[in-house]
């Protein structure tokens, strides 16, 4: 009886329904099963603030254990300090630029500089993950680190040949402390076959001797000779770097002793070196040109940024600052002047987000622009 009563009064009530606040999801659909294109036109977007943290909000695989989801392009995270030689912190640079890349988005990410929107060009662009890497044994890290890069360079890239010479799916790594690209470099070695050139951004030189250190134990064997102040000339000794193409941009840094004995030690691992004042005499185009002239097109560059080269009052969150740099501005010229190098590889390293100043994010943000333009250089 009640429910025949319910029936008829049902009708009479008032079914228009037009008040802002009206709760549309209340209509729920009868049937599951919403096609999947729907479902996305409706659900598959982020706002900068929404989604879990990936670079960029780009799809995220773990690569080192998904070979069946090939990529052109793998951001991958090394949270690794555990060699650095003043503040330790880097570990969490990857998760922090990683936050810091949140406002760039594939609907929003043409780059009005290059002309070009990497995250909806032709390579297929994946958030790798990080490395696990242990924090206790920088012997066994450094081998990890080696294996890793080896592993995701070997594989062949989804756009194999396409473009023409696009043969090994390339990385961007988010450092971790300087001492990253030497597995990096290790692994680019043996994958082409040659030695690499090495664009190094930084206020130092990192072509330092291990005996560097004043130490009495300097002269036995150990792995302590692989810091982030000396893994290029560990990569020199072992044959992975250009001699006669590399360059440093941005140097700043005091040198040892009494002279230029650092200078000359670094001459023999044939980098060219650009001081961070050289700036103001050339200009930002000046740079450009020295870079270019030195290291052409066609050689093969790994490109490595220690956010330090870019002055501490603009990205005080990092491992060694050094007073004096350049700006964020000037980096990001610099970086788009040198788009045609023939980059196989990538890092941003030593961002540090324990010494940010305040919560701004600047140093974890200048990172991801860097990120923003080497991808958008690979993608040219
Ligand atoms: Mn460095």
């Amino acid at each position: 009886m009640f429910l025949l009563s319910l029936s008829v009064l049902l009708p009479l009530l008032p079914l228009t329904r037009c008040s802002f606040y009206d709760n549309p999801e209340l209509e729920i659909p009868t049937e599951s099963g919403t096609p999947l294109d729907e479902l996305k036109a409706k659900w598959d977007f982020d706002w900068g603030f929404s989604g879990i943290s990936t670079f960029a909000h780009l799809h995220h695989v773990k690569c080192l254990t998904t070979p069946y989801e090939p990529f052109d392009i793998g951001i991958i995270g090394a949270p690794f300090d555990t060699a650095v030689s003043y503040r330790p912190g880097a570990r969490f640079g990857p998760r922090a630029i990683r936050a810091a890349s949140a406002r760039q988005t594939s609907f929003r990410g043409f780059n009005h500089r290059a002309h070009l929107n990497p995250y909806t060009s032709w390579p297929a662009i994946l958030d790798c993950g990080d490395i696990p890497i242990t924090p206790f044994d920088n012997a066994l890290a450094l081998h990890q680190m080696s294996s890793a890069y080896l592993e995701l360079l070997s594989r062949r890239p989804l756009s194999y040949s396409n473009p023409e010479g696009h043969v090994h799916p390339k990385l961007i790594t988010l450092g971790g402390d300087h001492s990253i690209a030497l597995p990096a470099l290790r692994a680019l070695e043996k994958v082409y076959g040659q030695p690499i050139a090495v664009l190094h951004f930084d206020a130092h030189l990192d072509t330092w001797h291990p005996g560097a250190y004043p130490s009495a134990w300097a002269e036995t064997p150990t792995q302590a000779d692989f810091t982030h102040g000396t893994m290029f000339w560990v990569a020199s000794q072992e044959g992975l770097i250009n001699n006669g193409s590399s360059v440093h941009a941005g140097l700043r840094t005091r040198l040892l002793g009494n002279d230029f004995h650092d200078y000359e030690d670094d001459e023999k691992q044939g980098f060219l070196r650009i001081e961070s004042d050289d700036i103001d005499a050339v200009g930002v185009q000046g740079i450009i040109d020295l870079i270019m002239e030195r290291m052409g097109t066609k050689t093969p560059v790994y490109l490595s940024v220690d956010i330090d080269v870019i002055d501490p009052g603009l990205a005080p969150g990092t491992g060694t600052p050094e007073p004096g740099g350049w700006t964020t501005r000037e980096l990001i010229q610099i970086l788009r002047g040198v788009e045609d190098l023939n980059l196989v590889g990538a890092d941003v390293v030593e961002v540090s987000p324990a010494y940010e100043s305040g919560h701004g994010e600047s140093t974890a943000l200048a990172g991801a622009q860097v990120v923003f333009e080497m991808l958008t250089s690979m993608v040219k």
